[in-house]
């Protein structure tokens, strides 16, 4: 029997909507929800079918057998997984009291169910991975605008200009904004690009600027520098609903277009036809204030200044600009519920609303629990649930972090695959593929806000639960079930669509419910209460920056050169992977087996390296990776590049074992190396050195 089932795509985070065709129990088409992405869906989209078949992850729940990290698992059931866990945590709570449990996730529209419980269990140590992705943005946003970075969507098909540092939108997809950009450039917008290296994106771009290593700041500065000295600026948004400004003239007035050329190493020329440009297509001028914003020292700045450039554009709730997402009370109409649980009224462990009061406090910074793990700082840390978060992939390091995880007493990992955490971890809990379950229902917020929701397409092809049902059983055994109101996903849908006029079935025509038929635009003179800063306004000077003692404006200081023979290491992504977790995908596999190091030309002429030779990359402390090296004119020489999510050490997954580098485990003493005022581990302060490998078959002989 053949059915369509619209629901959501989950091979990346971005959550494409999606429509999936089936037949007896097997995916046979994916596409883009028609209605949304005209059918458009990525490489690894397409690849979800692999995902399902892929037997290489783990099929039922394991309880670790040997030691951490040796890979001997028990298989057993479900409700043998639960006890086991569940026993451990009241024990953990007798012994070192609820707090000392912390749950990490990855974020997203589902945390609510995440934070319940562990807020139900009495701890507030809810996390994210956030601190090594978009903090730094957030925090940036949060200090100017009041809110944080998803408090402003972008309408880049109406601009005029899209205007992005090193957001390499071509590769680091997200369909919705990929569709949008095209059509922008279809209708004669232009994109300016700003990245160390050539990328997907720049290919597409009007102008590149190709940057030394960690000077957006510099080039930011001079933009802003010379939009104020010529007046270009909307005086009217800035009177109204900005303060500091003034402060802002003061303090750019020594960062001219001259300077920041010769620190960016790009012509001026460049930046003074880039500000004419500006001058032509303001407001519809869009500044992306960075996603995974480079992580260097100063990156929380960078993005306050990409912020700053668009409220000098007075592009906020413009057409082409950026607009503030609008929820369902904008449409007149009742909202859906989500799970709740106060947080309890105990310090954080990671130090965030009290020791660093300016941070949001919502998720926290996972780095900063690991004193709390060695030296019971502010209290002892005695286990962590990882739901679909692998912090030794995404924190750097992960040799350090075993030894600060060592001090727990469990560690969980709840994913869809063998994660390098869930390797070393006690208990894995095999969640069901995102093609496999059902999620609860989301609210999407914009200017047409709807309600989203992922079906199940499939009946699971292994052993294998739900988020919402493995929640719900650890709940009920810890007895605090009744923060979990259902017993069946249609319970909760139930409960959740109750205070709206909609059902379940109201999602079966399109694969989602819109709020509004048109886009909602409020009205610029009326933007006061937008702003949630302690004055409402768009604050350039921020009290709460200053009240800890950070500035906000940051004097310019010049990043550092690579020590002698070393080079910055930067990383991001490539179009047919998501991180890590793709490596292992059949399909996905065979696009990119392995990644490269990306090194300049001239550089690797005086290593003696050629392209395709292997090399050496020695980390501060010695830790060696070898991978191919990919020579190129098109990265600056100070850098050497590759994409994240290789390296991986877990035998089972016999593709990706070991299949080129890991960027992670180079990051060497990262975890102490982390943005005080945006909060992000500064991964790309990391310096390693490049020599062409003892190890290299010059020669190969054909048989
Ligand atoms: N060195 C270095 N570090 C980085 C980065 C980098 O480029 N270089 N990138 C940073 C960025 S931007 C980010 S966002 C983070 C990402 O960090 P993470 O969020 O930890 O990375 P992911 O690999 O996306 O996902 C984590 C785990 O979720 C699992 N997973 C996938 N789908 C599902 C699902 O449906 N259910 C469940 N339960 N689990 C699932 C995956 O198998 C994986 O083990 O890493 C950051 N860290
Ligand atoms: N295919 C795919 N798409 C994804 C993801 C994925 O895993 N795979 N992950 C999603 C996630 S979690 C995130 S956070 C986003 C990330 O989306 P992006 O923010 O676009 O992040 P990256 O791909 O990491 O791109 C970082 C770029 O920064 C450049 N760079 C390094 N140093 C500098 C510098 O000093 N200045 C400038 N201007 N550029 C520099 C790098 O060369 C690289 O091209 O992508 C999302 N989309
Ligand atoms: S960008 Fe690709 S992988 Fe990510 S959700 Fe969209 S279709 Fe899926
Ligand atoms: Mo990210």
């Amino acid at each position: 029997m053949k059915k369509s089932v619209y629901s959501m795509c989950g091979m990346c985070t971005v959550r494409c909507p999606i429509r999936v065709e089936v037949e007896n129990n097997k995916v046979v088409w994916i596409e883009g929800n028609q209605h949304l992405l005209g059918g458009a869906l990525c490489a690894k989209g397409s690849a979800g079918v692999a995902l399902v078949a892929d037997n290489e992850r783990p099929q039922q729940p394991l309880i670790r057998e040997g030691g951490r990290g040796a890979g001997r698992w028990q298989k057993v059931s479900w409700h043998t997984a639960y006890d086991y866990i569940t026993d451990k945590l009241k024990k953990i709570k007798k012994e070192h009291g609820p707090e000392s449990v912390v749950l990490s996730s990855r974020g997203g529209p589902w945390q609510d169910m995440y934070k319940t419980f562990i807020h139900a269990f009495g701890s507030p140590n809810y996390t994210n991975h956030d601190n090594t992705c978009g903090r730094n943005t957030h925090h940036a946003s949060l200090s100017l605008n009041g809110v944080g970075r998803t408090g402003f969507g972008y309408d880049i098909k109406n601009s005029k200009h899209l205007v992005l540092f090193g957001r390499n939108m071509f590769a680091s997809l997200k369909i919705a904004e990929n569709l949008q950009t095209m059509d922008m450039l279809d209708n004669g917008g232009r994109l300016t690009y700003v990245d160390v290296r050539q990328s997907m994106t720049g290919l597409k771009a009007s102008r590149f600027f190709q940057v030394r290593p960690g000077t957006d700041y510099a080039l930011a500065l001079g933009m802003i520098h010379e939009i104020i000295k010529r007046g270009l600026y909307d005086e009217e948004f800035i009177d109204r609903y900005v303060s500091g400004f003034d402060e802002l003239c003061y303090f750019v007035e020594q960062y001219t277009p001259q300077w920041a050329a010769k620190e960016c190493g790009v012509k001026e020329k460049a930046i003074l036809d880039f500000v004419d440009e500006v001058a032509e297509d303001m407001p519809q001028v869009i500044f992306h204030p960075g996603w995974n914003l480079s992580r260097y020292k100063d990156s929380f700045y960078a993005s306050r200044a990409l912020h700053i450039l668009n409220v000098l554009m007075g592009n906020i709730e413009t057409k082409g600009g950026l607009i503030i997402p609008k929820g369902p009370s904008d449409c007149g109409i009742k909202g859906i519920r989500n799970l709740d649980c106060p947080k309890p009224d105990i310090k954080r462990a990671d130090g965030v609303g009290w020791k660093y009061k300016h941070f949001d406090k919502g998720p926290g910074l996972a780095h900063l629990f690991f004193d709390a793990m060695e030296k019971h700082d502010p209290y002892a840390v005695k286990a962590w649930i990882a739901m679909r978060h692998d912090p030794f992939t995404s924190m750097p390091d992960p040799q350090r972090q075993k030894r600060f995880f060592d001090n727990c007493d469990l560690l969980v990992s709840i994913d869809t695959h063998y994660s390098e955490f869930g390797w070393y971890s006690d208990v894995i809990l095999p969640e069901s593929t995102y093609l496999e379950r059902d999620n609860p229902i989301c609210l999407q917020k914009g200017p047409k806000p709807r309600l989203a929701v992922r079906r199940k397409a499939l009946e699971p092809e292994f052993d294998t639960k739900a988020g919402w049902e493995i929640f719900k059983q650890l709940a009920d055994r810890l007895d605090i079930g009744d923060y979990f109101p259902y017993k069946t996903i249609e319970e909760l849908y139930e409960w959740q669509l109750e205070p709206t006029e909609f059902t379940i079935d109201d999602f079966e025509e399109k694969g989602f419910i819109s709020l509004s038929d048109k886009p909602i635009m409020f009205d610029r003179q009326e933007l006061a209460g937008q702003f949630n800063t302690p004055s409402g306004k768009i604050e350039i000077i921020s009290k709460k920056l200053e009240d800890a003692n950070l500035p906000s404006l940051l004097t310019y200081e010049s990043p550092r050169k690579p020590p002698k023979g070393m080079f910055r290491l930067v990383y991001g992504r490539a179009a047919v992977h998501s991180h890590s977790h793709t490596i292992n995908n059949p399909l996905l596999h065979e696009l990119m087996p392995k990644n490269s190091l990306w090194i300049n030309k001239k550089i690797a002429a005086k290593l003696g390296v050629e392209e395709n030779d292997v090399v050496d990359v020695i980390a501060e402390n010695g830790v060696t990776e070898r991978v191919r090296a990919r020579v190129t004119e098109f990265i600056h020489p100070e850098a050497v590049y590759t994409v994240h999510g290789f390296g991986r050490q877990i035998p089972l997954q016999t593709k990706a074992y070991h299949a080129g580098l890991s960027d992670q485990k180079l990051m060497v003493n990262k975890l102490d190396d982390w943005d005080r005022a945006g909060g992000a581990i500064n991964l790309c302060e990391t310096f390693v050195q490049v020599r062409l490998s003892p190890n290299n078959p010059k020669r190969s002989v054909e048989l």
